[in-house]
């Protein structure tokens, strides 16, 4: 994947870190630095008079306060005697009670008595934005209620990139509009409830494998990923502009280097980007054990380390302000930020101490705090249904209770875990699990071996139970949960249908007088290693079993990333295939009111499924170090990002392959027509090529002002209520633009027969692509092609403007 042989020889001076900053030099050309990040200094003051300048001016009177050694503790995480999984000091003779930071983005972890929400990609798949922000307010609430100040979450990076990865499914989407909206509501969700979001990972940490840095044994550094400017903007960025806008108090920055400079202390990134042209006015924090500098992470725009500041900054940084290497005002700038996002959440006053209801140790007798408010189950339950992918149904949906004499469930993936133990040494429960062990011999085994410095066995699926989201730190930890086969039983019990199951076999029998057989198999996926495969064989070859011995088969998977199907789709006895994702402690209940046709299927796929792995081309994989290369490559891991814009969809869309199951795609017991497409330039909108207006939280204001109405007529033309997914793709004009990029979806639930009308309102930034040279977003010259529809390849309705 090595673009240019210079890089190597280059390596090892662009990878020493260095302790000075470098001077502010003019930066005349992009190509100098190829592979490297341009230094950007100073870190960027808070600006006065914004949405945070109360909260700006309190922290300021508190700084002034504060000791040069009581100021460097705040920016160092520290142990503490509660299960937080990270801790602020507190600075107790002001008052300061210190801040409890708690996993993560699907909601409070390591703890008992909160809920298990639906992880990322299944919000994603919701299409629902207000579903989001609901999810978003209880999670943040029960955080709140917790005593967690700071959730670490939303994860917006990985973004998906590498279909193979394995945390892609804390995240909502690989597309960058999709993200965008998600996280903006989350992030409000979150803050509205008094708690601080923690944006995360900042940026472009898209792989697992050499994600960390090795020391011992063979030395290694994280992997790098190149990314040029406008890709960097258009995608990976692009999500970060709408969780500052929203206010995130909160960015965690990523294990991974960025153009071969460790994120933490990249300031290109942090002060260039994030503290300059985003304007974000909170703190950032480094992943745990991110760090790699002193004085470069200091002065490059980092803030908080995390677990501890004990291994470059204490009383290194003490030194470095006495010596002048770190000007005292960098600090009292960090400081600043943490206590002012403090302020701006208006947690000095009612919120509960820090870590209240986060037990040390859960095994032991200790303080119920139970999180979880009673108004929220609806928003579980539907944030669990609304996730749920029908891709096939051959008339075997929904299922008439009256008429079912006998179901058969099949799958290790249908009943609850052996265990579901929170007080388990993992911190959480099975699905804190970072990996998994294999008990069969059926389930494949992989060693990852060549493929990174990590030596593991890694199951691709979960073998013991049902998954209601992935593992690592974005696991959650549930109170109770409903699997699909409980959900069953009860309404079997309700239509005194006779109920056979079998959850072992590989290949079962089957009673022929099944009226529908009932396949659930999962995709696990955890941090901390990427998946070995697209497929597996084990449930492949169990679904094909079934399916030939019962013609009426339905097929579920719980998958924590992409999934392909070509083993068995077009099997005459595969009747339906649902892709259930991640939904939480609802599970089950979805999935059987859906089933049964008492809730429609309403989500779309926020992702592509290919026909067979290699139709995603190069990102298929991690990149990893290949047998054969150099040492010094192998201590130096380079990732290109050389696709550029071209993944998933646009990928499809500029190779012109045809997807097994295209992005937005999904069925719905109804059908929606279109009709009556209207596009209108708003008044007095302003079409300059540029944004003018000045840098506020989320870039220029202006690059949020809506220039142009798009409006469609859909109509349920079906029998029952349903909700459509409307989807709007642009055709923006202009070089190495994709043929079609999402801009708009709306989700209306329209009753038999109704017809809606339905507004898309295209911003700025819509319409803008990323120009490297004027380094602003940019209108573009020329005809815009407008598509709107079901999913990213089913648009009936078609229209153009100019600019
Ligand atoms: C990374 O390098 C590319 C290629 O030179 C450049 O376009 C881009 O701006 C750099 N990005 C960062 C964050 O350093
Ligand atoms: C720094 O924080 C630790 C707790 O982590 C505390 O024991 C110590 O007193 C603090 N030092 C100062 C100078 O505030
Ligand atoms: C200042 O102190 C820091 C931390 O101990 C050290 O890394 C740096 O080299 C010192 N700089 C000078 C100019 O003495
Ligand atoms: C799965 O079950 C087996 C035996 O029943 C056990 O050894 C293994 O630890 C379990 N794995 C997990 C992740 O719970
Ligand atoms: C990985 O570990 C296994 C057993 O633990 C060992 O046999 C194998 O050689 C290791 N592979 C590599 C590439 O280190
Ligand atoms: C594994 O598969 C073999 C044959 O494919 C079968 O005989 C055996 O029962 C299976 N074991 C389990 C635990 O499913
Ligand atoms: C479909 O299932 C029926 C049993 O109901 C079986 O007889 C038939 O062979 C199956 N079809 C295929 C293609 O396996
Ligand atoms: C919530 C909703 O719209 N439910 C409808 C889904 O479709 C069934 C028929 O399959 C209707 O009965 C429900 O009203």
């Amino acid at each position: 994947m090595l673009t240019s042989p210079s890089w190597i020889a280059g390596l090892v001076g662009l990878c020493a870190v260095t302790g000075a900053a470098q001077a502010n030099s003019p930066i005349t050309s992009d190509s100098h630095f190829y592979g490297q990040s341009p230094p950007v200094y100073p870190v960027p003051t808070m600006d006065e008079d914004g949405a945070w300048s109360d909260a700006i001016s309190k922290a300021r009177e508190l700084v002034k306060e504060l000791s040069l050694e009581e100021k460097v503790n705040m920016t160092g995480g520290t142990t503490s005697a509660t299960g937080c999984s990270g801790f602020v000091p507190a600075i107790s003779r002001l008052g300061f009670p210190g801040l409890c930071l708690a996993d993560a983005g699907n909601g409070v972890r390591n703890t008992d008595f909160v809920s298990a929400w639906p992880s990322g990609m299944h919000v994603g798949a919701s299409f629902n934005t207000e579903l989001a922000r609901r999810r978003a307010h209880f999670m943040g609430k029960e955080a709140k209620a917790k005593g967690v100040n700071v959730l670490l979450g939303p994860a917006i990076g990985p973004m998906g990139r590498v279909v193979e990865a394995g945390r892609t499914w804390e995240g909502f989407s690989i597309d960058p509009y999709l993200m965008g909206d998600m996280v903006y509501e989350t992030v409000s969700g979150i803050q509205g409830a008094g708690v601080i979001a923690t944006t995360k990972h900042f940026i472009a940490q898209e792989q697992e494998t050499h994600r960390l840095a090795t020391r011992q044994g063979p030395f290694q550094e994280a992997v790098s990923s190149n990314i040029d400017d406008r890709t960097m903007h258009e995608q990976y960025l692009w999500p970060f502009y709408d969780a500052v806008r929203a206010g995130t108090g909160s960015i965690m920055c990523s294990f991974n280097r960025l153009n071969n400079t460790y994120a933490c202390q990249n300031s290109k990134a942090l002060n260039g980007m994030l503290k300059g042209d985003l304007g974000f006015q909170g703190w950032v924090m480094t992943d745990w054990g991110a760090q790699h500098s002193g004085v470069a992470s200091a002065l490059g725009g980092l803030d908080v380390a995390m677990p501890s500041g004990a291994t470059f900054w204490g009383t290194q940084l003490v030194a470095a302000v006495n010596n002048g290497s770190v000007p005292e005002a960098t600090l009292d700038n960090m400081v600043t930020r943490i206590l002012a996002s403090w302020f701006q959440l208006k947690q000095d006053s009612g919120f509960p101490e820090p870590g209240y209801g986060m037990p040390l140790d859960l095994a032991a007798p200790h303080r119920i705090v139970d999180a979880r408010d009673r108004c929220s189950k609806p928003t579980l339950f539907e944030g669990a249904v609304e996730g749920h992918v029908l891709v096939k149904n051959e008339g075997a949906l929904p299922l008439d209770g009256s008429k079912m004499k006998q179901i058969s469930l099949f799958g290790y993936s249908a009943h609850a875990p052996n265990t579901n133990n929170y007080a388990s040494p993992s911190g959480s429960n099975l699905f804190g699990a970072w990996s998994i062990g294999t008990q069969s011999a059926n389930i494949t085994e992989v060693s990852l071996g060549w493929r990174g410095n990590l030596n593991i066995t890694y199951a691709d699926i979960a073998p013991n139970g049902t998954i209601i989201s992935g593992g690592g730190s974005g696991a959650t930890a549930n109170s109770l949960f409903s699997a699909p086969y409980d959900a069953l039983v009860a309404q079997a019990y309700e239509d005194g249908t006779a109920l056979y199951h079998d959850f072992e076999s590989a290949n079962p029998q089957v009673n022929p007088a099944s009226d529908a057989c009932i396949v659930v198999g999962n995709v696990w996926a955890t941090e901390g290693h990427d998946r070995p495969n697209l497929r597996d064989k084990y449930t492949d070859d169990l679904i094909l079993n079934v399916a030939k011995k019962c013609a009426n088969t339905i097929v579920v998977f719980h998958n924590a990333g992409v999934r392909l199907v070509d083993a068995f789709v077009d099997h005459s006895n595969v009747t339906a295939i649902i892709y259930a994702h991640v939904p939480g402690q609802d599970s089950g209940k979805a999935l059987i009111s859906l089933l049964y046709g008492k809730e429609n299927f309403s989500g779309r796929l926020p992702y592509t499924v290919a026909k067979t792995e290699q139709d995603y081309g190069a990102v298929l994989h991690p990149d990893f170090q290949k047998p054969g290369e150099t040492a010094e490559y192998m201590a130096y891991p380079q990732s290109d990002f050389e696709e550029g814009l071209l993944l998933d969809y646009r990928h499809f869309d500029a190779e012109n392959i045809e997807p097994r199951y295209e992005f937005g795609f999904g069925l719905s017991y109804t059908t929606f027509e279109y009709s009556n497409l209207v596009i209108n330039k708003d008044e007095d909108a302003d079409f300059d090529k540029y944004p003018t207006g000045p840098v506020s939280e989320g870039g220029q204001v202006d690059l949020w002002d809506e220039l142009m109405t798009v409006t469609v007529d859909v109509t349920n033309s079906g029998d029952v209520d349903g909700k459509e997914v409307a989807q709007l793709y642009l055709g923006i004009p202009g070089e190495g633009t994709p043929i079609r990029q999402l801009r708009g979806f709306q989700k209306p639930s329209l009753a038999a027969g109704e017809t809606k009308k339905v507004e898309f309102k295209l911003r700025r930034r819509d319409l803008s692509v990323w120009s490297v040279v004027a380094q602003k977003w940019e209108l573009q010259e020329g005809e815009y092609k407008v598509y709107v529809g079901r999913s990213s390849r089913d648009l009936p309705l078609e229209g153009d403007f100019e600019i």
